[in-house]
């Protein structure tokens, strides 16, 4: 019986032998799938270990068609370790590695045809066709940033000198604050000095206005006491100078829940614990009790005039004999208010076109123009700040290494697709707009270089959109890439409410575009 080893031994021997047929037409041998970096670490003549160093095997191990390596170094030519790396050479086009797993696969990665070798033919090498094609398109995007980089240094030139402007420009708006705050000052002082002398012109008015105000106040307490006076006079029916319980029964007025007569309860209210009250009694303490009641009855009855005149009749024939004594007293009351309600319509009039002394008049007409100056100062200090802050804010903006992009900021460009339409106003916002209509929605708003290290100005952010429903706020990344004129490729929305904006723009072209690309490609 043939050790197992034995056969594992001959098979490595013969995978060897192929391994090397096939990589002879390479300047170096070595083994199935190792690219020429790597080639001194397979050699025949020595063990092969483990690139991660866990295990040392006899070199026929190596691409024998079994993983014994936990990184999957030994097999970097067959699909035996899934986390394997195999590498085509692509003589004529670009070298690849794929992962060793798509070894002999049935799919044609490399152009080669090499990780498809145990069906010959299957994958034919196309390697040369491809790199032609590749190396036209790498010819035209040289080209392209050749081309472009004329039109950058343009946007740099402009960039630079807008910024000098505007640099120019803050210094200038600094002095210009300093100037109008200055003469908001001036203005300020101006408006609180008239405004003295008008308080001044205007207290004699509002002393006059108090006092006429006190003296109305005399009159009205005067006449009040003289209704309280007569109407004692007439409820006191024995002229005896007192109000007794029995006179105070038959008024109507006192009879406060209208229940048709004056009871204990209402009585006490009205006098007290006393069994009379005389007038200067009457006019501090009862008369305040029933003015109230009295004119109450007068509104209610005003109120409900017009439309119920009937229900009142019904009402009057009510009363008793003296309600009409009542409602004669309080005609007269309405009578005696009617010139109050003239004067206070006089007093209304009067607000509405007081009229001073032509001195007055003088000075308050000053002071509403002081007042007018001072806030149109105080405006253009506004003005200038706000100016200042927006120089500021677009002074502090990355606009690229070389101020490239400086000129951009503000541009909006659009882009259709078959629902929305799409703007980019760089350097501000990102909006959304649906052909059927509805509201703008705001995708981002301006904010930060996002691309990987060493190409940082190849991607912009656009943050804080408007929130998605269920979800996070909106968001758009811009890639950025060079073209001859600025506009917008393509918009597309790879995740709900996160979306992507392929920009062109002479500002990202790079006259060493050429150079760079070929010392990459040594690497
Ligand atoms: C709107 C648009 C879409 C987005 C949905 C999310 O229809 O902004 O782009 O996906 O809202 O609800």
């Amino acid at each position: 019986m043939i050790h197992l080893s034995c056969i594992k031994q001959i098979q490595g021997f013969l995978l060897i032998i192929l391994t090397f047929v096939i990589s002879a037409s390479s300047d170096v041998p070595r083994p199935r799938g190792v690219s020429l970096t790597k080639a001194s670490l397979y050699s025949p003549t020595k063990d092969f270990t483990c690139f991660d160093g866990t295990s040392t095997i006899p070199f026929s191990y190596v691409n024998d068609d079994y993983c014994d390596c936990f990184d999957g170094s030994d097999e970097p030519g067959t699909s035996a370790c899934l986390n394997g790396v195999f590498h085509c050479t692509n003589a004529g086009h670009q070298s690849l590695n794929i992962p060793s797993s798509r070894v002999n696969d049935g799919v044609c990665d490399c152009c080669d045809g090499t990780d498809e070798y145990t069906v010959p033919d299957a994958c034919p090498n196309i390697c040369e066709q491809l790199g032609k094609e590749a190396r036209i398109k790498a010819q035209q995007l040289a080209e392209l940033h050749k081309a472009g980089s004329v039109v950058r240094m343009e946007l740099i030139e402009k960039g630079n000198k807008k910024r000098s402007e505007m640099a120019d420009q803050l210094t200038q708006l600094e002095k210009d604050k300093q100037e109008a705050l200055q003469i908001k000052q001036e203005k300020e002082r101006l408006k609180s000095e008239v405004e003295a002398k008008e308080n001044a012109a205007l207290q004699v008015y509002r002393d006059a206005e108090e006092k006429e105000r006190q003296r109305k106040a005399e009159i009205e307490k005067q006449q009040l006491e003289k209704e309280g006076r007569d109407l004692f006079a007439k409820y006191d029916s024995n002229q005896d100078g007192k109000l007794s319980v029995d006179e105070i029964k038959v008024v109507n007025v006192f009879d406060k829940n209208k229940d048709g007569e004056v009871d204990t309860e209402e009585l006490q209210y009205f006098l007290g614990e006393g069994e009379s009250v005389e007038v200067e009694e009457f006019l501090s303490k009862t008369w305040p009790l029933v003015k109230p009641l009295i004119m109450l009855e007068q509104g209610m009855f005003k109120a409900s005039e017009p439309e119920e005149a009937s229900e009142h009749e019904e009402e009057e024939e009510h009363f008793q004999h003296e309600e009409v004594d009542d409602m004669g007293a309080e005609e007269e009351n309405v009578d005696e208010e009617q010139p109050d309600v003239e004067e206070i319509e006089l007093e209304k009039d009067e607000d509405n076109s007081k009229t001073y002394d032509e001195e007055t008049q003088r000075i308050i007409d000053e002071a509403t123009e002081a007042r007018k100056q001072f806030t149109d100062a105080e405006r253009a200090v506004r003005e200038i700040e706000s100016n200042i802050r927006t120089y500021q804010e677009s002074l502090e903006k990355d606009y690229g290494l070389q101020q490239e992009y400086a000129t951009l900021d503000g541009q909006c460009l659009e882009y259709e697709d078959k629902e929305y339409i799409y703007k980019l106003c760089l350097f501000q916002k990102v909006t959304q707009k649906s052909k059927n209509g509805g509201m703008e929605v705001g995708l981002g708003n301006w904010g930060e270089w996002a691309g990987e290290e060493g190409n940082k100005y190849s991607v912009m952010k656009y943050t804080n959109g408007i929130a998605c429903w269920n979800g996070p706020n909106r968001m758009t990344t811009v890639e950025i890439s060079c073209g001859m004129e600025t506009k917008l490729m393509s918009v597309t929305e790879p995740f709900r409410c996160e979306y992507r904006i392929e920009l062109m723009t002479p500002a990202a072209c790079d006259e060493s575009y050429q150079a760079r690309q070929s010392s990459h490609d040594e690497l």
